[in-house]
C-alpha cells in the first residue's frame, strides 16, 4: 500500500520534509510506516514522494536534511528548475504547469508504479505563492484526468493575514476555488494558528517556519498514524445521542479486527461524503513544551475538552473580528453573515475524526461530542472515532481532530473581500495577464468561493 507525497513550492517542501520526519520518527508505529515510506534494505527507509519546485535550492536542503537524519531519505524523484513563479499564481497554473506537465507526470507515475497498491496523493502546497499555489492547482486537474479514481488530499498551507505578499488574497482565491473543485479534501493550515500555538504553547519566542512545520507535521501524524476503528459510546445524558452516535453499523469499520485507518480514501468517505464540503481543519493536542511535559498531568478530558473548544469557538473569533473587520466592501454582505453564525451558540462541522493514541484510548469516554448544536441535522455519522494504544512521541495520551466544519468560513470570507477590493480596482491583474489568465478565470474563483462560503454558512 502506498500514498504518493507530491510537495510542491517552498512551503510544500519544507512542511513535507517536517511530515516524513514525524512519521520516520514515531516509534513505535515503526512497522506499518510502509504506505508513505518504500522500506529498503536493513531498515532504511525512502519517502514515497515526488519533489517539486521551480528554484532548485529547497529542495536540495530538505534532501540534504533527510539523509543527515539518517533514518530516512528522499528517492530520486525530484524536479527544479532555475526560477521561481515570483508569487504569481498564473505564472505556475499557465506558464510552468504546461511546460513541466509531462516530466511531471512521468516522475509521480514512477512513484504510483512503485506502490504494491496505490492508495492516492498527498499534495503538500501553499496557497499564497506561485509555484505551490498556481503549478500545484495546474498539476492536481493533470492528476484527476490521469488518475480519475485515485483519491487526492490536499495539505495546504494558509498565508499569514497580516499579508507577507500584496497579492496574496488573489492566490488564495484561485487555489481555493480549484482545489474545492477537484480535490477529493483541503486540509488547511493557517500559518497564525501555527505560529500562535509556537509562541504560546510551546515558548518559542520568534517561531522559525521549521517551528511551524514541525506543529503541523505533528498534528498531520497524529491523523495518518496508524489507527483503528472504535465504536462511539454515546452518553446516556444526550436524549438525542442516539440519532448522532456513530455506532455499531458504519463506525466500525471492521469486524472485530478493525480496519485501519490509513487510507486516504477512508479520510474521504467519512469526512468528505459530500462534494459541497471539502474543507477540513486540523487540530491536536496536546501542544506542549517538552521540558513542562515531566510536570503536565495529562488527562483524556482536559484534551478533549480542549478540542471541542477548538471545533466550537470560532463564535468568540468572529465576534472580536467584525468588530474590526471594517474591510466590507461590495461583498460585505458575506461578513455580515458570518456575524449571524457567530452570534449561534456553537460553530458546526459536517463530520469529524477523532484519533486518540496512548493509554486508555480504546475505551475513553467522548458523549461530550455527542451534542446535536454542533452538527446540522442532515450529518448521518459527524463523529468517527479512531484509536490506537501506542503512545505518539513521549505522549502518554494525545489526540488529534480533523473536521470538515466552518472553521474556514471567516478567514475564506476575508481573503474574498480583500480580494474584492484589489480586484474591483483591477490592482495587479496586469501580471497574471501576462501568463494568461483571463478576467473569467478571476470571476469564476470569486463566484465558487462565494458558493463554498454560503454552503457552509447555511449549516
Ligand atoms: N508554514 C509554512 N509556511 C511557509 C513555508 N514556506 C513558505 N511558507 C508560506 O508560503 C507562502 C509563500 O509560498 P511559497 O511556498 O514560499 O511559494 P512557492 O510555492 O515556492 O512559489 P514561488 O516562490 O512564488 O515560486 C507564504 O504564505 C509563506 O508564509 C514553510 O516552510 N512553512
Ligand atoms: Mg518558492
Amino acid at each position: 500500500m502506498g500514498v504518493v507525497v507530491v510537495q510542491l513550492g517552498q512551503g510544500g517542501n519544507q512542511q513535507g520534509f517536517s511530515f516524513f520526519n514525524a512519521m520516520a520518527n514515531s516509534a513505535p508505529f515503526g512497522g506499518p510506516l510502509e504506505i508513505f515510506f518504500h522500506e529498503g534494505p536493513s531498515n532504511t527507509r525512502t519517502a514515497r514522494c515526488v519533489l517539486i519546485d521551480m528554484e532548485p535550492k529547497v529542495v536540495a536542503d530538505v534532501m540534504n536534511a533527510a539523509n543527515a537524519s539518517k533514518i530516512w531519505s528522499y528517492g530520486r524523484h525530484y524536479f527544479t528548475r532555475n526560477s521561481g513563479s515570483g508569487n504569481n499564481w498564473a505564472q505556475g497554473f499557465y506558464s510552468h504547469g504546461p511546460a513541466c506537465r509531462v516530466s511531471l507526470l512521468e516522475l509521480i507515475r514512477l512513484e504510483v508504479e512503485a506502490c504494491d497498491q496505490f492508495c492516492g496523493f498527498l499534495l503538500m502546497q501553499s496557497m499564497a505563492g506561485g509555484t505551490g499555489a498556481g503549478l500545484g492547482a495546474y498539476l492536481l486537474e493533470a492528476l484527476r484526468d490521469e488518475y480519475p479514481a485515485a483519491c487526492v488530499m490536499s495539505y495546504c498551507i494558509w498565508p499569514f493575514e497580516t499579508g507577507e505578499v500584496v497579492v496574496q488574497n488573489y492566490n488564495v482565491l484561485l487555489t481555493l476555488s480549484h482545489l474545492h473543485n477537484h480535490a477529493d479534501g483541503i486540509i488547511a493550515v493557517k500559518n497564525d494558528a501555527l505560529s500562535s500555538i509556537c509562541k504560546r504553547s510551546l515558548a518559542i519566542e520568534k517561531p522559525s517556519f521549521t517551528d511551524m512545520n514541525k506543529v503541523g507535521a505533528q498534528s498531520l501524524a497524529s491523523i495518518l498514524l496508524p489507527a483503528y476503528w472504535r465504536p462511539v459510546h454515546t452518553g446516556k445524558g444526550c436524549s438525542s445521542a442516539t440519532q448522532l452516535k456513530s455506532g455499531s453499523s458504519t463506525g466500525w469499520s471492521g469486524s472485530g479486527a478493525g480496519l485501519s485507518v490509513r487510507q486516504l480514501s477512508d479520510l474521504v468517505l467519512n469526512l468528505c461524503a459530500h462534494p459541497g464540503y471539502r474543507m477540513l481543519a486540523l487540530h491536536s493536542t496536546p501542544q506542549i513544551h517538552a521540558e513542562t511535559l515531566d510536570f503536565t498531568t495529562l488527562t483524556w478530558g482536559s484534551q478533549l475538552k480542549h478540542l471541542k473548544r477548538m471545533l466550537t469557538m470560532r463564535e468568540n473569533v468572529l465576534e472580536k473580528d467584525s468588530s474590526q473587520n471594517k474591510e466590507s466592501t461590495s461583498k460585505s454582505k458575506n461578513t455580515q453573515g458570518h456575524t449571524a453564525v457567530g452570534s449561534r451558540s456553537v460553530d458546526r462541522s459536517v463530520a469529524n475524526l477523532l484519533v486518540l493514541r496512548g493509554w486508555g484510548s480504546e475505551t475513553v469516554n467522548v458523549d461530550m461530542f455527542n451534542d446535536l448544536r454542533m452538527y446540522p441535522l442532515w450529518s448521518v455519522d459527524p463523529i468517527k472515532v479512531a484509536v490506537h494504544e501506542a503512545s505518539y512521541g513521549n505522549l502518554a495520551m494525545s489526540a488529534g481532530l480533523l473536521s470538515n466544519s466552518q472553521v474556514a468560513i471567516l478567514p475564506a470570507s476575508r481573503v474574498l473581500s480583500r480580494a474584492y477590493a484589489m480586484y474591483s480596482s483591477r490592482a495587479y491583474i496586469h501580471h497574471y495577464a501576462e501568463h494568461g489568465l483571463e478576467y473569467s478565470v478571476f470571476d469564476a474563483a470569486f463566484a465558487s468561493v462565494e458558493d463554498i462560503l454560503a454552503r457552509y454558512l447555511a449549516l
